[in-house]
């Protein structure tokens, strides 16, 4: 019989090294520290205080060993259930628990989630740029860094700033998605442009790179149904690896009338956040890959369900993975993506050098793949003496407006 290992303190840390990123830190009675990420991009503070005001004194005292019976009980007895908020936090106290179990066994987590099932995590990186020689120059920065997957955001002409693209200095991406202080900044769309042009993106991306190279494109939420199966048959003879969040998905149905019209392989669910988000796109087969993170649908635990409910209908992980995604929540990625049958691909979008002076990881980039390493646990430490130098700054998403003024999704 395992002896317990009691909860003693649970922290909440909020530090911006170069963006923000809220940690949980649970500590047991003989010293053992777990990490969970709790980083929702832009409404950071409002998880930090579920944790620290609403969560923190329920954990103190619990056998830190009762992962299940944990995520259950916050699940259950908060009443208000699903969301980001509530499953950012669960996710965070699950990762931390799995991070508590993996060090007392003097494991990687990989191993107590069924052991490796690959070598590494196939990831996909990002390129962009505000034309296409810029663009050409992003990939071949990727291309010649060992990466075979990557992400292609271009600027539509005649548009202003748009998601994803970003100043493409030397190839690399260096786009943050949030202003680093005041109120959002809007950025115009129109999408009857954007679909006649993207196409000719992905035909030039083929002529100049080739067929080895897997590509993929986010359409972040911005297309109506007969929009997205439109474009999803445009790109076919460009064979994406995958069309992301064509649509926002809230109406899960909508993506029947995609479905029918396009065998584009579609990713979708970075913004979901439980098994009820996901039921229908994967029942019905409407979607190849689940876009859910760790860190926002209820931890290992969570979205361990949800991979291996899509499992049963062929349907594999893409697990979010910008940089608002912590280090933390990038290693816990990782653990299970190694264990997982079902996997497919995980974002891997480099968190600025910063980060790394406040989150020290043990995960490695070979040959296009992930490798989470083999410290125990998640293999991540936490500085928060580095930490204390990064104060949070508050830092808000983008707001999206059609050419006449209308709100439009970002
Ligand atoms: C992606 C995402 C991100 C989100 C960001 C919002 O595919 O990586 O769309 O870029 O916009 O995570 O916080
Ligand atoms: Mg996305």
């Amino acid at each position: 019989m395992t002896s317990p290992a009691t909860i003693r303190a649970v922290d909440v840390l909020v530090a911006s090294p170069s963006r923000n990123f809220v940690t949980l830190r649970v500590t047991t009675d003989d010293g053992v520290v777990g990490l969970g990420d709790a980083t929702l991009n832009g409404r950071e503070l409002a998880v930090a205080s579920y944790l620290r005001d609403h969560v923190a004194p329920l954990l103190i005292g619990l056998d830190a060993h009762r992962i299940e019976d944990t995520w259950q009980l916050l699940y259950r007895s908060a009443y208000w259930r699903r969301g980001p908020v509530t499953m950012s936090v669960i996710a965070a106290v699950d990762m931390a628990l799995w991070d508590i179990k993996a060090r007392l066994a003097g494991m990687p987590l990989y191993q107590l989630l069924g052991g490796a099932s690959r070598e590494g995590a196939l990831v996909y990186a990002h390129a962009s740029g505000a034309d296409l020689d810029e663009l050409g120059d992003s990939i071949r920065g990727r291309l010649a860094e060992g990466h075979r997957a990557v992400r292609l955001q271009v600027a539509v002409p005649g548009m202003g700033a748009m998601y994803g693209v970003g100043a493409a200095t030397a190839g690399r991406y260096a786009y943050e998605p949030a202003k680093r202080a005041g109120l959002s900044v809007e950025e115009g769309w129109d999408s009857a442009r954007y679909l006649r042009y993207l196409p000719s993106v992905f035909e030039w991306a083929r002529a100049e790179f080739g067929a080895e190279v897997m590509l993929l494109h986010d359409a972040h939420h911005r297309l109506t149904p007969i929009q997205a199966a439109r474009l999803g048959r445009d790109l076919e003879p460009y064979d994406l690896f995958w069309l992301e969040d064509c649509t926002p998905a809230e109406n899960p149905e909508s993506l029947r009338l995609v479905r029918r019209n396009t065998v584009t392989p579609l990713a979708i669910g970075e913004v979901m956040n439980s098994m009820e988000d996901f039921r229908l796109l994967i029942q019905e087969q409407l979607i190849d890959y689940v876009r859910a993170s760790v860190t926002h649908a209820g931890g290992i635990t969570g979205l361990r369900r949800i991979f291996d409910f899509a499992a049963q209908y062929q349907i594999k992980s893409g697990s979010h993975g910008p940089t608002d995604i912590s280090p933390v929540g990038m290693a816990a990625a990782l653990h299970l993506d190694l264990a997982i049958h079902n996997f497919g691909i995980q974002e891997y979008m480099e968190h600025q050098p910063l980060a790394g002076e406040v989150f020290r990881t043990s995960y490695r980039f070979e040959r296009g793949m992930l490798h989470p390493g083999d410290a125990p646990g998640l293999g991540v430490e936490y500085d928060e003496a580095a930490a204390a130098r990064f104060p949070y700054t508050p830092a808000y998403l983008p707001a999206a407006r059609l050419v006449d003024g209308t709100v439009h999704d970002w």
